[in-house]
């Protein structure tokens, strides 16, 4: 009977993992420069040792990913001659082949050579400028014969310490004017990516331009070929800003701008620090997985799933080892995917559904919704509202925040 007992608890284990094992459909992806940190930060050297982009593509791979992205020099170091990066990308395919792994999303570094330390785009030297976009050109090009249908711009050095050494709106108009040219690059060449921005606060300087992804929301629309371009949020960027994140991917999703999504987990008031999804706000993931998979049921019918790219952009601890960093992968896969389930239940509870049917109030203006009209504006006039018994009742999210709550750990559904 016991040896039964033993037995049964561990292929429910079995059926439980199973549920949470990664799959295409997921369309989970990390950055080399993700599963390649080797934990060097400002204070301390690197604790791992170097593993050649064909070796993360096999750990992606065992760890059940669906792609990888890159920066081009994560892939091609910086300086290296023509026949070097034909022999480089020839090895790196043959290893996307053979591990069946896709590259959806590519960028450019913009950030780590001294030439970029005042700027890229928004540098005040031609120099710069012209060489920033001259990289950019070859790293699309690179990402085209990868297969990336996206394109990232993190302006990490876009930004200052002294800000009398530009006027911002010079920056903007610098900004503007490298992603037009850019627009025009992937026309051109018939690439057919689409470009997703991405912001971040501060660090590496003291401000960066463009600092949220609602400043970006705006941004994008005074671009010459507005439709090319959205946004690609990170988690820890807009936590710096002590922003609410879902906030800022449902706007993204609203405007139908949420190309792409950087995932991981971020502290409030701190450095950018990258760390494995939902490590340390998992009510924050909870709502942001809930979004991106469209189990709320909407007021006025559901909104659809996020489909693209979900990219952990974040690293393993600098305490660990290779084995370290398989377990960072699989965590961040397993956490998401344990919170979309965890999300759907909550969407299906009973209790939930009528806390949320009960407290919308009732419907007393026949035109909520529509916008203007006279005779809207008439009828609104004339309408009356018992003001007092409406601010009387009470709406009940506290109990709802509970049963969010009790999902979120697993005690309830
Ligand atoms: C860098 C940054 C990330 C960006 C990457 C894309 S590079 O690691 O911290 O947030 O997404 O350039
Ligand atoms: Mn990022
Ligand atoms: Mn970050």
């Amino acid at each position: 009977m016991a040896s039964m007992d033993a037995e049964d608890s561990i292929s429910r284990m079995d059926d439980h993992d199973s549920a949470f094992a990664p799959t295409t459909d997921d369309k989970f992806t990390f950055g080399l420069w993700t599963v390649g940190n080797r934990g060097r930060d400002p204070f301390g050297d690197a604790v791992r040792p170097p593993v050649e982009p064909t070796g993360l593509v096999r750990l992606l791979a065992e760890c059940g990913a669906y792609g990888v992205n890159l920066h081009d020099d994560d892939l091609v170091p910086f300086g290296s001659s023509v026949s070097e990066r034909d022999r480089i990308v020839r090895d790196f395919r043959a290893a996307l082949e053979d591990h069946g792994l896709c590259v959806p999303m590519a960028t450019t570094n913009l950030f780590f050579h001294p030439i970029f330390k005042d700027g890229a785009f928004t540098s005040n030297d031609p120099a710069v400028r012209a060489f920033a976009l001259q990289k950019t050109m070859r790293a699309i090009d690179l990402g085209a014969e990868l297969g990336a249908k996206i394109y990232v711009f993190w302006g990490g050095r876009e930004g200052t310490e002294c800000d009398a050494c530009r006027d911002p709106r010079d920056a903007i108009r610098r900004f503007r004017d490298a992603i037009d040219f850019l627009c025009g690059y992937v026309v051109e060449q018939g690439y057919g990516m689409r470009f997703a921005l991405e912001a971040k606060p501060n660090e590496p300087r003291g401000d960066i331009y463009l600092p949220t992804t609602g400043h970006l929301l705006h941004f994008i629309e005074t671009l010459a070929m507005p439709e090319m371009v959205g946004v690609n949020p990170e988690v820890a960027h807009e936590t710096m800003a002590g922003l609410s994140f879902p906030h800022a991917v449902a706007q993204a999703l609203e405007a139908d701008k949420l190309f792409h999504i950087d995932l991981n987990s971020q502290k409030v008031g701190r450095y950018d620090q990258d760390f494995r999804f939902a490590s340390e706000d998992p009510k924050q993931a909870f709502l942001l997985v809930r979004l991106l998979e469209g189990t709320a049921r909407a007021e006025f019918g559901s909104y659809p799933r996020y489909d693209g790219p979900k990219h952990f952009d974040a690293h393993a601890y600098r305490s660990e080892d290779e084995a370290g960093v398989r377990d960072f992968a699989r965590g961040c896969m397993r956490s998401y995917k344990i919170l979309a389930a965890r999300a759907e239940a909550f969407d299906a509870d009973p209790e939930v559904l009528d806390l949320l049917a009960a407290n919308r109030g009732d419907a007393v203006d026949p035109h909520d919704g529509a916008g203007w009209s006279t005779s809207r504006a008439e009828g609104l006039r004339d309408l009356a509202i018992d003001v007092d018994q409406v601010a009387r009742r009470g709406l009940q999210w506290e109990r709802l925040d509970q049963l969010l709550f009790e999902h979120l750990t697993g005690v309830r559904g």
